[in-house]
Formats: structure tokens, C-alpha cells, sequence
């Protein structure tokens, strides 16, 4: 028989043991709970902040968005007391290429070629992205060049391909075989896109890249042409014929070229940046004008990556 003091010391130390672990998973456990709820915390300060970030860049919008603000307007830029700020642009929808309407007469899909080629497409790729999307939009099933239709995209299992009617939304435009050499070679391709504006370029707000595409003419001529615009006032462009003479159109092109531009879209792209803390977020509407009637055809949110700020 063992001695009852022996004993005794044994279950001391299984007991200490038994608390030793007890401790050791408590506080396993709080240190968990913990950091959850830190983890709790930080998520709740992001969304508190990223709440704000919207109110602020919907400050903006709500300013940029009176027909008549001035284009330099101090209000459509400003720091919310010491907490924040935004900043809001007025653009034209008529700025990005409508691609239904690029696509909709052979004489207009060299423009898109073009823009291809700018982005990094070797030309022949280029004509054969833009055969592919002229193929998905005409109603015919006859193949256009190097372009799909219908045995093309069921060889690639595809059923139901191409749609043979206009876009109905950007999302379809990744669709189209060959595609996807735009989308890597250009991954913010549907911010050059439109499907909501009239169809001509307005050349009041269109980078000098895409007028010199539209346009036919040298790049040189459309950055000059976009420094000249310029004014206090916001872009001003006198007439069309003005800027086909400005931008060296050759005469042989001029009438096509004319129903490609126009100056006086009335559908709007207004973008607004709000900030708060470290998150930045913007918003952008697409409203279209009737006099002082606008109607919003389209709304967008994203967060803004810290290297573009
Ligand atoms: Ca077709």
C-alpha cells in the first residue's frame, strides 16, 4: 500500500497539471477571441470609413450634377471639414467609344482597329478582334474574315453564341472569341467603352488618342487639338468643321468622318473621388439631359487604388 502522502502529491501535481492546461486553453481562447475581436474592430473602422468616402463623393456628384455648375467651380472640389474631401469631374459619355455604333457601318471599324493596334494588338489581331465583334452583332450567320459565328463558338462548346444583335451591356463584349487580347492587353478596357451615348465621339471631351482613331489623323494634330480646347470654361469646340480642319482630316474621308464626332452629346459621365482616412472611393453616374431634366442611366462604385490617388 502506498503511503496516503505520496498519493496525496500525486493528485497535487495531476490537479496542477489539469489547471496548468485549463490556463493554456483559456487563454488560447481569449487571445482568439481577441483578436476577432480586433479583426471586429478594424472591419467595423473600414466600413465606418468607407461609408463616409461614399457620403463625401456623393457631396460632389450631387454639385457636379446641376446642369449649369461652372467647369472650374471651387465646389467641386473641397476638403469637408479637416475630415475628408472630394472631388468631382464632368465628362461626356460621348468621350468613349460606343461600340454598337462602331460596329454598325464597315467604314467605322477601322477606328476600332486602330484603338487596337494603340493598345498593343498587332494589326492583324486587331482586325480579327473586330471581325469577331462584327460577327456576334450582325444578324447574319456568315463568318466576317477571321471573325466567329455560330460553328466557330460550338467548336469551343459553346451553344447559343454569337447573339447576333447589338450589345446589350459590356459584360457581353468579354464573350467575343479573341477578346481577351484586348482585356489583357488593356484591363481598364470598359472605361474606354460605352453603350449609353448617341454614337458619335464628342470631341469636347474625348482623349487625343481616340479623335486621332475617329478621326483618322495624326496623334500629334489631336493633342494639339485637345490643349486648344481648353478654356476656362471647361472644353470648347467651335463647329465640326473647325476641328475636321484643325485635326487635318483628309478631304477624301471628311463626310465619313463627320458622322463619327459630334459636340453636343447630352449624355453626361460625372465622376466623384470621395476620401476619408485611407480609403477612397468613387462614384460615377451616367445621366442623361433633357433641359434641366436629368435622368441617371447608370451607377457605378469602386474603390480607388491608392497609386492612382
Ligand atoms: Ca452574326
Amino acid at each position: 500500500m502506498k503511503p496516503v502522502a505520496n498519493l496525496s502529491k500525486a493528485s497535487s501535481a495531476a490537479a496542477l497539471v489539469t489547471v496548468l492546461w485549463v490556463v493554456a486553453i483559456l487563454s488560447i481562447t481569449v487571445f482568439t477571441t481577441s483578436q476577432f475581436l480586433m479583426f471586429d474592430l478594424s472591419t467595423n473602422a473600414n466600413q465606418t470609413a468607407w461609408f463616409k468616402a461614399e457620403q463625401l463623393a456623393d457631396r460632389g456628384l450631387a454639385i457636379a450634377s446641376y446642369p449649369d455648375i461652372p467647369w472650374q467651380d471651387p465646389l467641386l472640389r473641397k476638403e469637408v471639414d479637416g475630415e475628408g474631401s472630394y472631388e468631382a469631374r464632368i465628362s461626356s459619355e460621348g468621350a468613349l467609344v460606343n461600340l454598337n455604333f462602331f460596329l454598325e457601318k464597315p467604314d467605322r471599324r477601322i477606328v476600332l482597329e486602330e484603338l487596337f493596334y494603340q493598345w498593343g494588338l498587332r494589326s492583324e489581331q486587331a482586325v480579327q478582334v473586330v471581325d469577331s465583334l462584327i460577327d456576334w452583332v450582325d444578324e447574319d450567320s456568315n463568318r466576317t474574315g477571321n471573325g466567329a459565328e455560330q460553328a466557330e463558338y460550338l467548336s469551343m462548346n459553346r451553344l447559343n453564341q454569337p447573339f447576333n444583335r447589338e450589345f446589350q451591356s459590356l459584360e457581353e463584349v468579354a464573350l467575343v472569341q479573341g477578346f481577351e487580347l484586348v482585356t489583357q492587353s488593356r484591363p481598364d478596357w470598359r472605361d474606354q467603352f460605352t453603350l449609353l451615348s448617341s454614337g458619335p465621339i464628342d470631341l469636347r471631351y474625348a482623349t487625343a488618342e481616340v479623335i486621332s482613331a475617329v478621326c483618322q489623323c495624326p496623334l500629334e494634330n489631336a493633342r494639339l487639338f485637345v490643349v486648344s480646347r481648353e478654356t476656362d470654361d471647361g472644353p470648347r469646340v467651335n463647329s465640326v468643321e473647325d476641328a475636321l480642319s484643325q485635326l487635318g482630316v483628309p478631304p477624301d474621308i471628311l463626310e465619313q468622318v463627320q458622322e463619327r464626332i459630334a459636340i453636343d452629346e447630352s449624355t453626361m459621365r460625372i465622376s466623384s473621388i470621395g476620401r476619408y482616412g485611407s480609403i477612397a472611393v468613387e462614384r460615377t453616374i451616367t445621366v442623361t439631359y433633357t433641359g434641366n431634366d436629368g435622368t441617371i442611366l447608370r451607377w457605378q462604385t469602386k474603390p480607388v487604388d491608392s497609386s492612382e490617388q
